[in-house]
């Protein structure tokens, strides 16, 4: 039996994905260049910085703005976020999380968060989730971002459980290709064009029991 669970956060424990695309369409908009969303699937479970030097890239600009002008962007983007979470509350976790939680405790199996968002601990007290986590990986800490494994492997140490024994669950391609450079067993949500065919995946968060866990554990 796996004795953690690895949690993404945007896209998996609740919708902020949709507000980190709006963030980042603003910014974009700001320089002349446009996003949709097929490009935002690019952008999701990757770093701020990251993101915004795809952006760059997506829109010819890579080579435009100093260090400066790219930090004050990463930043204008931040804060635009930022404001938009402000009214995030419990009522804006996804379906099944809430029980899911729950249901990891009753049966003693540690609940860690690796979310690449600086956010994610702001965001876990607006959902009043803090006290189900029993560690949360700090990005700012880990060396490389999604999809390398490193804040997969962060989230298990912090909860004292070797990375095989645990499950990862994600809704961004470079989520899941961290989990499985983690060597822990990837969930996906979301669908297998993006996620890939070869893992097991859920449509809706509302199909993550720990009944469905176990199947997937088992098989
Ligand atoms: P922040 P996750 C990721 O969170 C988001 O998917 C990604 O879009 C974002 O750029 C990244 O966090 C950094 O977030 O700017 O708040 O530090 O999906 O790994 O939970
Ligand atoms: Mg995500």
């Amino acid at each position: 039996m796996f004795k953690a669970v690895l949690f993404d956060l945007d896209g998996v424990i609740t919708d902020t994905a949709n507000y980190h695309f709006l963030a980042w369409e603003k910014l974009a908009k700001q320089i002349g260049i446009t996003i949709d969303r097929t490009f935002n699937e690019q952008l999701k479970g990757v770093s701020r910085e990251e993101s915004l030097r795809r952006i760059l890239k997506h829109g010819g600009l890579e080579k435009t703005f100093t260090t400066d002008e790219f930090a004050q962007m990463a930043a204008d983007k931040n804060k635009n976020y930022v404001e938009m979470i402000q009214a995030v509350s419990p009522q804006d976790v996804y379906p099944g999380i809430l029980s899911l939680l729950k249901a990891l405790r009753r049966h003693d199996i540690k609940i860690a968060l690796a979310s690449a968002s600086k956010n994610g601990p702001f965001l876990l007290e607006k959902m009043a989730l803090t006290q189900y986590f029993d560690a949360i990986a700090d990005p700012a800490k880990v060396a490389e971002s999604k999809p390398a494994p490193d804040i997969f492997l962060a989230a298990a140490a912090g909860v004292n459980v070797a990375i095989q024994e645990t499950i990862g669950i994600e809704d961004a391609a470079a989520g899941i290709a961290a989990i499985k450079a983690a060597h822990a067993l990837p969930i996906g949500v979301g669908n297998a064009d993006i996620l890939g065919a070869d893992i097991a995946i859920v449509g809706n968060t509302r199909e993550l029991t720990l009944d469905f866990l176990t199947e997937v554990w088992e098989n």
